[in-house]
């Protein structure tokens, strides 16, 4: 056999074998369980995107079109498949998404025949990534995401760039309308579109910041209304998940996946930051707000819902856990999807009933360590009466 067909079998066998493994269940503190393997890598990207399969001009069936990562995805039930808005990044570090979906959530998803051509017709971005999905009420499914461009304001430096939200929608998920950036005062990524009206208009949860990185005087995730999403333009911005210092959103949060709507309210995924020595710190957390009332916090859990275990650790950028995408099923089990490091997609599941009873459960951060050790003490108290008030058999 010559070189061509000994490499052609051995990648497509271990590919075969990737995209085939099952996963399991990892039992952990009650809340969530992670699982085994990761959902998806950038080895189960499939293969026709990567390698030229013509012996004639590929005859070392090298990969001709290297992927770095598969991150960061928007998440939603279609038909009775669970599917990713995958963000793939290529060696060449541009993102682009590709939708894959899986039968059960958990293992086996595979990318749909090609990558989404997203139109460019309204204004050129060097990169986007990071899509949240809204099946909205007005019966679109919106994408938004974040369009980066060179920051033209500062020609000398090759790494100022700009951050602004993209917007596009789509019935199929293959076939997608671009419509204008948000307009808005501020740069903004991490902005998600919330899946009903509010008194007859569009709402956002937003991120504003100073710059591209910094969310600087932003202050947290906002909330704002747009009148017309085909010229979307953001007005009424204010702050309703606010930042503290000596917290896990010390520098920065933002808004996970569009909320899931629960008999006790709004149940949301966001992501905060804190720096230390090793750079910054991505956790995931855990906040409800108001049925009635999107924009009223009614419960904050104090500290992170997930951080990195394990390899989750390691990657492009590390100590990185980062959500766009989760899925609540009709039956209230819930699959949220994270990415590690910006390098890999995994899988936690739950129930509606079990995120709700952590948000209202969880003692608040009290934001000093006095009041941290009140709060342990309290539950000790509460054990030793539950535990004194049994029989011991
Ligand atoms: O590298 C970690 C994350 O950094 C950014 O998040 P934020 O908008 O909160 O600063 C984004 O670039 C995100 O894609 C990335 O995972």
């Amino acid at each position: 056999m010559n070189t061509f067909e000994t490499r052609k079998r051995l990648v497509e066998g271990r590919f075969t074998e990737l995209i085939s493994r099952p996963n399991t269940a990892i039992e952990g503190n009650g809340i969530y369980e992670r699982y085994v393997n990761p959902v998806l890598t950038s080895d189960m990207v499939p293969l026709e995107w990567r390698y030229d399969y013509d012996p004639k001009t590929n005859p070392y069936f090298m990969e001709r079109i290297g992927v770095n990562a598969t991150l960061n995805s928007g998440a939603i039930k279609w038909g009775d498949k669970y599917v990713l808005v995958v963000r793939v990044e290529g060696n060449d570090r541009k993102s682009f998404f590709a939708v894959a979906e899986s039968p059960n959530g958990i293992d086996k998803f595979r990318f749909w025949d090609r990558p989404i051509t997203m139109p460019e017709d309204i204004r050129i971005g060097t990169n986007v990534y990071d899509m949240r999905l809204t099946k909205h009420e007005d019966g679109w499914i919106y994408g938004l995401f974040c369009v980066e461009r060179h920051d033209d304001d500062k020609p000398e430096d090759l790494s100022a760039a700009t951050a602004a939200c993209g917007i596009a929608r789509t019935k199929n998920l293959v076939n997608w309308e671009r419509l204008p950036d948000l307009k808005c005062k501020s740069q903004q990524r991490n902005v998600v579109l919330h899946p009903e009206f509010i008194n007859g208009k569009y709402a956002l949860y937003t991120r504003p910041q100073d710059g591209f990185i910094d969310a600087g005087s932003g202050g947290g995730i906002g909330w704002g209304y747009v009148d017309d999403i085909t010229n979307a333009e953001l007005y009424d911005e204010r702050i309703i998940e606010h930042r503290f210092y000596h917290t896990i959103k010390e520098l920065k949060n933002g808004e996970g996946p569009h909320p899931i709507k629960t008999p006790k309210g709004w149940l949301h995924l966001a992501h905060g930051v804190r720096g230390c020595a090793s750079g910054l710190r991505y956790v995931l957390y855990l906040y409800m707000t108001s049925l009635e009332e999107p924009w009223k916090v009614i419960a904050a859990p104090g500290g992170y819902f997930m951080a990195p275990v394990g390899e989750e650790y390691i990657g492009d950028v590390m100590n990185v856990l980062f959500s766009n995408g989760w899925i609540a099923d009709e039956d209230g089990k819930v699959f949220i999807y994270y990415a590690s490091s910006d390098t890999r997609m995994h899988v936690a599941t739950s129930t509606v009933d079990r995120l709700v009873d952590y948000c209202f459960n969880t003692p608040q951060d009290g934001l000093t360590t006095g009041r941290s050790v009140v709060a342990i003490n309290r539950l000790i108290d509460k054990n030793l009466k539950t535990l004194n008030g049994c029989t011991v058999i």
